[in-house]
């Protein structure tokens, strides 16, 4: 069974004015596609054919001769966290048990934001930001092209935001802090977190 390209969690104009269908149609219609042609094109007739997708991400990770399914698939799997990440309406601030892990953790809400949006900023090139929880504790991540917290044992992905280039320029151009900025007041979708976190 192929892997597929999950539907959109909303339609492509529902981030505008922020991201606009434009980035979408090129994000998610061209790229995050491509990746799953591609990821499909390299597993066809291999052992890996029929796995689940977090299936190949482990089963690759950190092996150089399959370094191409790897970051194909894992970026498959970035992709669709990510636009699950956000929402219409989103931003504001998470409720619950999960706002109390961020003050636990980070101090405060405003102190995890400035952690997020640094580690956004100083990954350099392409790659991702990240909440993820471990042993109970919050920690935000950045990651490098296609890596992936998901592969590490005992770490849960809560959120990620994209910070390669095709997720911004075509509404930000260059600044990327606009870009963070955007995601953090407006887009994040802390429902989505909140699940991740409960389990
Ligand atoms: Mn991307």
């Amino acid at each position: 069974m192929a892997i597929t390209l999950p539907a959109l969690p909303y339609a492509d104009t529902a981030l505008e004015p922020h991201i606009s269908a434009n980035t979408i149609s090129f994000h998610y219609g061209k790229h995050h596609k491509a990746y799953v042609d591609n990821l499909n094109k390299m597993i066809d007739g291999s052992d890996l054919a029929g796995k689940s997708l977090e299936e190949i991400i482990k089963a690759t990770a950190g092996k150089a001769d399959q370094q191409g399914i790897f970051n194909n698939a894992a970026q498959v799997w970035n992709h669709t966290f990510y636009w699950n990440s956000m929402a219409p309406n989103g931003g504001g601030k998470p409720s619950g048990a999960l706002a109390k892990a961020i003050d636990d953790s980070f101090g405060s809400f405003d102190a995890f934001a400035e952690k997020f949006k640094t580690a956004g900023a100083t990954q350099f090139g392409s790659g991702w930001a990240w909440l993820v929880a471990k042993d109970g504790k919050l920690e935000v991540r950045k990651t490098a092209n296609a890596d992936t917290p998901l592969t590490e044992a005992g770490v849960t992905p809560l959120l990620t935001m994209d910070v390669w280039e095709h997720a911004y320029y075509l509404d930000f151009q260059n600044r990327r802090p606009d870009y963070m900025g955007a995601f953090l007041g407006n887009l994040v979708n802390w429902d989505f977190a909140e699940k991740n976190f409960a389990g």
